[in-house]
């Protein structure tokens, strides 16, 4: 009953925000992050790259005007689906935007950890039905990750622009089906 309820006021809020966005065609509405909520997981490891990708993600969401923005740090890239799950399950946030940075050098454990984050992540975002953004970078060496955790150039922005679109695309798809529903 609870979760109807809480269903039921979330499409009310999508119609309104929907019919809202319509009336102004001055709105790019699939980066206007207004009246959505976002959680941010990012990995300490690689710290120094990892910061700047969140930089990126916490500029892009200020600018697109996103209601709230609360961080969680995890140790590497390979915790942040567990963290990315509970999150999910918190249903606090439209969607969920997961940094990290993982860096060849010379052992294997690269490709386990690169491979698990991302298959964990897209997991996640599969079995709970909340966008995941994967803003993980996996490059060979510390300057190829500089190079894309910059000013201009940075996948923590993007990832953070992904995470809203794909926030309004659920808000559309659940407006619609509840539209089709009634129809
Ligand atoms: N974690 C990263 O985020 N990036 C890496 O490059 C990395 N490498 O190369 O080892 C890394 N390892 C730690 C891993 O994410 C876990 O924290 C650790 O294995 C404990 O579970």
């Amino acid at each position: 009953m609870i979760a109807d309820e809480r269903r039921f006021t979330q499409l009310k809020n999508a119609i309104m925000m929907q019919e809202q966005l319509l009336s102004t065609d001055q709105i790019k509405w699939e980066h206007d992050a207004r009246g959505l909520k976002f959680a941010i997981v990012v990995a300490r490891f690689n710290g120094a790259i990892t910061e700047k990708l969140l930089e990126g993600a916490q500029k892009a969401l200020e600018q697109a005007g996103a209601e709230g923005v609360e961080v969680f740090h995890v140790p590497g890239a390979f915790e942040l689906p567990l963290a990315a799950k509970l999150l999910a399950h918190t249903h606090a946030f439209d969607a969920i935007v997961a940094l990290g940075a993982v860096i060849r050098g010379e052992t294997p454990h690269f490709d386990f950890v690169a491979a698990e984050s991302a298959r964990g992540l897209q997991q996640v975002a599969l079995e709970t039905g909340l966008p995941v953004a994967f803003g993980v970078l996996t490059t060979d060496t510390v300057e190829q990750a500089e190079a894309r955790a910059g000013t201009s150039g940075n996948k923590g922005f993007d990832a953070a622009m992904t995470a809203i679109e794909m926030s309004r695309v659920a808000r559309v798809i659940a407006l619609s089906g509840a539209r089709a529903a009634r129809t």
